[in-house]
Order: structure tokens, then C-alpha cells, then sequence
């Protein structure tokens, strides 16, 4: 009887999920442009290194948590840029591993909807959540269980955490608007953005948020350049 449920429900959200791609992708190639965003940081990167001591044959005997990984031209990898206002985003479904005891990868977005949560590892993983907006998750995943999928319906920035290994940290934007995380270069591309005045909005774990009116035009690239500051 559940099982029945859950594959009509399937059903349902990719009949829903087509239909939505559909038409705000031929609004997008009429009317849409392409933002990029360049996101620096002058300061230096600040990656924490731990001695690992538990389930060492897959979690290694060493970790490093990059809180702030700065690449060429000081760039700033894993910032979250979007368009929050835009309208009629196409549905990205949120993927996230958990491999060799991190989650793969650091940051992620979705538009929102379902997360599915990855157990490559052969491992048990506890995935704990410090959402508020959205109901918080707490809950094991043992290593026979390769996939479980969670739901995140609001908008909000998610702090992943897992209650096995205390090091384990990630993050995932439930954005409805437009929304990309930044390369190793600090370069994150939204396209299809909608012609017009658009807020731009970057947020970084641990150097905050900022934002900026930028003026889109159809099938043009516009850039727009963050600079983060130290706190
Ligand atoms: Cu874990």
C-alpha cells in the first residue's frame, strides 16, 4: 500500500516537474540573460586540519575542513549567488554524498523540494540538520541504506552535520529563485535570469552575505563582482 503511494506520488512530481520546465525555459530563451558573478576575497584561506580516529579505513586518519578556500585571482570557492526573486526557476533537484566522511559536495543548492542524500561510503552516517524554517532532520543512515531522500519545502541556508563523525559539515541553499555555488575561480554563472532589474545575493559559511542591483538584458552576459570581507 506505501509502496503504491510513493510511486504514484513519483509519478505525480515528475508529471509536475516536466510540465514546469517546460514553459519558464521558453520564457527564459525570449526574454532571459546570463549573470556572472565573480565573487573575491582578499584575505587568507583558513582550512582547519583534524586527526581522524574513527572508521579510519574509510573516513582516512586525517581531514581538512575548508572553511575558506580562496583559488587564482582570489577567488572564492563554495559562495552561494542567486537571483532570489526571480520567478518560474527550473526545479533542481538536491544531491548531496557522503563520502569519505564529508559531504561531496561542501555546498549545494536546490530549488525546493527533494534532497537526495547519498551513502557511498559502506558506513553508518547520521545526518542532523540545524534547519528552522524547514522541519530538522535528525536521522541515521546505515551503510546497507544508499540513498534516502529528505524534504525541504522553505527557503533557507542548511547547516548539514552528522552525529558520527563531529567533523562532517556542508551546507545546502534552498533558493526558488535562480541559483549557482562558485567554482574554484570564485565564478558562478545564473542563466536564464529574466531581463530587467534583479537583486544578486552571495552568502559564504563563514563571510556572510551580501547583494547587489544588477541590470540584466536579454541574450547578453552581464558581470557583476562581489568582494567578501574578513569579519
Ligand atoms: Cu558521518
Amino acid at each position: 500500500m506505501r509502496k503504491t503511494f510513493v510511486a504514484l506520488t513519483a509519478m505525480a512530481l515528475v508529471g509536475s516537474a516536466a510540465m514546469f520546465v517546460a514553459g519558464p525555459r521558453l520564457a527564459g530563451a525570449q526574454g532571459g540573460g546570463t549573470v556572472e558573478v565573480d565573487v573575491k576575497y582578499n584575505g587568507a584561506p583558513v582550512v582547519e586540519k583534524l586527526k581522524v580516529n574513527k572508521d579510519t579505513e574509510k573516513c582516512g586518519t586525517e581531514t581538512a575542513i575548508e572553511k575558506v578556500v580562496v583559488g587564482s585571482n582570489k577567488g572564492l570557492a563554495n559562495a552561494v549567488v542567486s537571483a532570489p526573486n526571480t520567478k518560474g526557476a527550473k526545479p533542481v533537484k538536491g544531491m548531496v554524498d557522503q563520502h569519505g566522511c564529508k559531504f561531496v559536495p561542501h555546498v549545494s543548492v536546490m530549488t525546493p523540494g527533494e534532497l537526495e542524500l547519498k551513502n557511498s561510503d559502506d558506513i553508518l552516517h547520521n545526518i542532523h540538520t540545524y534547519s528552522t524554517a524547514n522541519p530538522a532532520i535528525n536521522k541515521a543512515q546505515p551503510k546497507f541504506k544508499k540513498v534516502m531522500t529528505e524534504k525541504f519545502e522553505k527557503p533557507e541556508i542548511i547547516k548539514l552535520t552528522c552525529d558520527v563523525h563531529s567533523w562532517m559539515q556542508g551546507w545546502v541553499a534552498v533558493v526558488p529563485g535562480i541559483a549557482a555555488v562558485t567554482d574554484g575561480n570564485g565564478v558562478a554563472k545564473l542563466e536564464n535570469v529574466p531581463a530587467g532589474k534583479q537583486k544578486i545575493e552571495v552568502w559564504h559559511e563563514t563571510l556572510g552575505k551580501q547583494d547587489k542591483d544588477v541590470d540584466v538584458k536579454a541574450g547578453q552576459t552581464t558581470k557583476v563582482t562581489f568582494e567578501m570581507k574578513g569579519k
